[in-house]
């Protein structure tokens, strides 16, 4: 089944091969078939489909130096190489490449903390580095600081950064990419460079300041092409001593501007600094924003009304019922005294909504009993965990679970309007491409930002429902964008229509893109066509 990199022969393959073999050693080059399958996209959209992208072969390096060879064998031989930290990405490509025939480059050896400073408040890490290794060195060192992770722990935290991904606890440490400092980048031609002060030789001060001097270029290397990161600095959380949290309800559906405008207002001045959760309060699910109910018989009839649910009615039976509309949780890091303060002065603010109602949440001192922590959700208080995999799981009520999920996440603004349009136009949109989802799904507050849905698009390993599903998920995208919704990651089956939308003055930014592409990279080997960036070598293939 192996695949062959385009352009490549069998004889220059297996002489890249044989180099790349003597480089990491022989146990670290994988070429069988059953070793290569283990780069496949669990969750491919296109499972066993002409349309998979396929490695061709997988090696593992343990240092940048080898990292290096790695790069300058595929310069003399032209192999497409396809970086991954530890490869998980799943709903976004997982490990498998942009172009089928690329020599995974597959970074989990080099799992390295280098360095933990809780004085500073930083780490400098290697791309193997998942969340859970780095939440252990810290527990057994007993530093006085806190990661912030993803929902599964088993992920890059150098990897989960540089595809723009996000964690639970403040605004400014579940950003990844924000939160990370300094770079060390093996580029294109095989020569190793660091980013920001980490360029000055015996720099104090490389994991403390961003930019250093100059255009920053660490955002290339972020959904990029340009390079291979072998090293990143990321700024980590002082440990807290507190928390407290509330909701806030609401009565009416359009409150929802009011309640957006003041926890923006609240977010963005740093009084709220977890991550709120909005939520539709008569949902089932009932979100991040808090616990669902399970509608009555009347309620169900009301939100399965043919041709979507009637606003009025719904606000109808919120009144009969006593329900709100709309809720917002709010969460709150930092000193006892002062989070109580700062969820007293969130409330008297929010009282301003005619009809709302403010409810007092959980608060906890630090660190968290083992009780406590078995109740939580672990990911707001940085502990890395895998639950979030139970959501897919095969249940009495789920009994018959996808074979996976591809993110949908389109960026909408941070207004109450914003959620307003998009949930109608996109539940419309879900429907007219045959992938329907709730009218009532909530964006989240992942970037303090901007709002992001998640909405996730089964896989089904069904030949015609995966192929009926990835062009309805392709015609979101393009409906999003009609609108001004952007995607802000997506799988690699999916980054040209992404890339594609991203079109102001004819494609601008892709062209420079691609420009900078083939100066650094002029045999094209760096992850072609990753984010839609192709290359001379390598051009897009026309679909
Ligand atoms: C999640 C969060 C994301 C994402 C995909 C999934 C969380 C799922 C905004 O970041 O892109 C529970």
């Amino acid at each position: 089944m192996a695949v062959l990199p385009p352009g490549v022969s069998q004889r220059d393959f297996s002489a890249a091969i044989a180099q790349f073999q003597s480089a990491v050693g022989k146990d670290w080059v994988f070429t069988s078939d059953p070793d290569v399958a283990l780069y496949r996209d669990a969750y491919s959209p296109a499972w066993g489909q002409a349309e998979e992208r396929l490695a061709s072969a997988a090696v593992a390096p343990d240092s940048t130096e080898q990292v290096q060879q790695i790069v300058r064998t595929a310069n003399i031989y032209k192999i497409p190489l396809f970086p991954i930290s530890t490869g998980k990405n799943l709903g976004y490509g997982g490990s498998a490449p942009n172009l089928s025939g690329s020599v995974v480059v597959d970074l989990k050896r080099m799992n390295r903390i280098l360095e933990v400073d809780d004085v500073r408040h930083y780490a400098l890490v290697e791309p193997g580095v998942a969340y859970f290794d780095l939440y252990r060195h810290i527990q057994e060192k007993k530093l006085n600081v806190w990661i912030d992770t993803p929902d599964p722990g088993w992920g890059s935290v150098m990897g989960n950064a540089l595809d723009h991904g996000v964690g639970y606890t403040t605004s400014q440490f579940r950003n990844h990419f924000d939160a990370h400092c300094g770079m060390e980048v093996v580029l294109a031609n095989g020569e190793v460079m660091r980013t920001g002060l980490g360029a000055v030789p015996g720099s104090k001060t490389w994991q403390d300041y961003k930019y250093g001097f100059g255009p920053t270029v660490d955002g290339l290397f972020a959904q990029g092409n340009y390079g291979i990161v072998t090293k990143m600095g990321i700024w980590l959380m002082p440990a807290p001593e507190a928390y407290t949290s509330g909701t806030v309800s609401v009565a009416k559906h359009d409150d929802l501007i009011r309640l957006v405008e003041m926890v923006n207002y609240l977010e963005n001045l740093g009084i709220s600094n977890g991550m709120p959760g909005f939520g539709f309060a008569l949902g089932a699910g009932g979100g991040r924003g808090g616990p669902g109910v399970q509608p009555d018989a009347q309620l169900a009839a009301l939100l399965g009304r043919e041709g979507g649910p009637d606003i009025a009615e719904l606000e109808r039976y919120a009144a009969a019922n006593n329900r709100a509309f709309w809720t917002c949780r709010l969460q709150f890091y930092g000193p006892k005294t002062v989070v109580a303060a700062q969820w007293e002065y969130a409330k008297s603010r929010l009282a301003a909504i005619p009809g709302s109602r403010a409810t007092d949440g959980p608060s906890y001192d630090f660190p968290l009993t083992p009780e406590q922590l078995a109740r939580v959700q672990q990911v707001a208080f940085g502990v890395p965990n895998m639950s979030i995999f139970s959501i897919g799981a095969r249940t009495e009520r789920n009994p018959t679970p996808s074979s996976g999920h591809v993110w949908f996440s389109p960026i909408i603004p941070r207004t109450g309007e914003g959620i307003l349009e998009s949930q109608k136009v996109l539940w419309q949109a879900g429907r007219d491409a045959g992938i329907p989802f709730n009218r009532f799904a909530m964006p989240a507050t992942y970037y303090s930002r901007a709002f992001i849905y998640i909405i996730g698009i089964p896989i089904t390993r069904n030949v015609e429902t995966d192929r009926k599903n990835r062009d309805g998920f392709r015609q979101l995208i393009k409906v999003a964008a009609e609108h001004g919704w952007v995607e802000y990651r997506t799988a690699p089956l999916y980054q040209d229509n992404v890339m594609d939308t991203y079109s102001f003055n004819n494609h601008a930014l892709r062209r420079f893109c691609e420009t900078m592409k083939e100066a650094v990279d002029p045999n094209g080997i760096m992850a072609p066509g990753r984010s839609g960036i192709w290359s001379k070598r390598h051009p897009r293939a026309r679909a």
